[in-house]
């Protein structure tokens, strides 16, 4: 017997309440179907989802929509945690990080790419034309020119002018809610019942150089396994990396807990971790049932929603209340 349908006979399958659990009944997983598109993603993206969205209703795969979602992201200088535009580490570099995972299980993914802002494509690239799974800096730069990747200055004036103004304190502190433009972690599923996922950042403003966080880091910051479903992670990626967070959220769906369940459990791990207080963690999920959940530490974490092409932009339940 799956463990859902052993927790429902035992009669408290949803809706626990006790201490933390107490936004099961607020946020309960929003159902859509298997095989009926839907993307999902972290925070206010329309635009993003919308590319993806399209992508699905022209036939493309659940791994083509992500791919061109989080591209918009990646493109826009306005967003400070994704692509051109994203804030620099503290000797002024922007350097990137993504990853991609099919519903093959296939994985590909980039660190520290300096000079190329569509990152997600290139972590495809390593995933379909190498061996390998991760590539990091001058590699995957190499291997992004190679693959005709167009090469660029990342630090636009506004990122730029907010780095030497932080040059001038030097305070390093994670903000806890970029609530427009952070970094992208997008899951699609295509009308075959395919599920992927892509996540792109440029990880936290003012990084230590060489710095990387949870979203190149497959099953942290993305884990996709077609069997179960999927899930993906923004927030401080240190506390993400050190509970395996996306991978854990994947393996307790495939042990019957809901999405939103699932979300929920690796944020209360999250909760235990010292300093709590002063950082964020946020999770995606999805099932292959197309149900999906939402959950964060702190308040004020948003995401972006598309199936029969509408798309909302909703709030996520978090561990410690406003
Ligand atoms: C990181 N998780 O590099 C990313 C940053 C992020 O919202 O998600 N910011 O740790």
């Amino acid at each position: 017997m799956k463990r859902r349908h052993f927790i429902q006979a035992l009669g408290w399958g949803t809706g626990v309440a006790a201490g933390g659990w107490k936004s099961l009944q607020k946020f309960t997983s929003l159902k859509s179907g298997a095989g009926e598109p839907l993307v999902i993603s972290t925070w206010r993206v329309p635009d993003s989802n919308e590319a993806a969205w399209q992508t699905l209703m022209k036939n493309g795969s659940a791994l083509d929509a992500v791919v061109n979602g989080v591209a918009i992201e990646e493109a826009d200088p306005n967003g400070s945690t994704v692509g051109i535009g994203g804030r620099p580490d503290r000797e002024g570099q922007v350097t990137l990080d993504a990853s991609v995972m099919d519903h093959n299980g296939n994985a590909g993914s980039v660190v520290y790419v300096q000079g190329f802002k569509h990152v997600a494509a290139l972590a495809r690239k390593v995933m379909e034309e190498t061996p390998h799974v991760i590539l990091a800096g001058a590699g995957a730069e190499q291997f992004a020119r190679e693959q005709g990747f167009k090469e660029e200055d990342l630090l636009t004036e506004g990122s730029k002018k907010a780095w030497k103004k932080w040059l001038e304190e030097k305070n390093y502190q994670p903000v806890i809610n970029i609530e427009n433009h952070d970094t992208i972690g997008m899951l699609a599923m295509d009308s075959k019942g395919h599920l992927s996922g892509a996540c792109s950042t440029s990880g936290l403003a003012y990084k230590m150089n060489g710095r990387i966080g949870d979203s190149p880091i497959i099953g942290a910051g993305l884990f996709v396994d077609n069997e179960v479903g999927a899930a993906t992670a923004t927030g401080l990626g240190e506390s993400i990396l050190k509970v395996a967070g996306s991978a854990i959220i994947v393996e307790l769906m495939r042990h019957g807990y809901t999405p939103q369940e699932a979300c929920e459990e690796v944020i209360k791990r999250i909760s235990r971790q010292k300093n709590n207080k002063n950082f964020q963690a946020c999770f995606i999920a999805v099932n292959n049932e197309g149900e999906t959940g939402a959950f964060a530490l702190q308040p004020g974490f948003i995401y972006t929603i598309t199936k029969g092409g509408k798309t909302e932009v909703l709030p996520a339940g978090s561990w410690y209340e406003r």
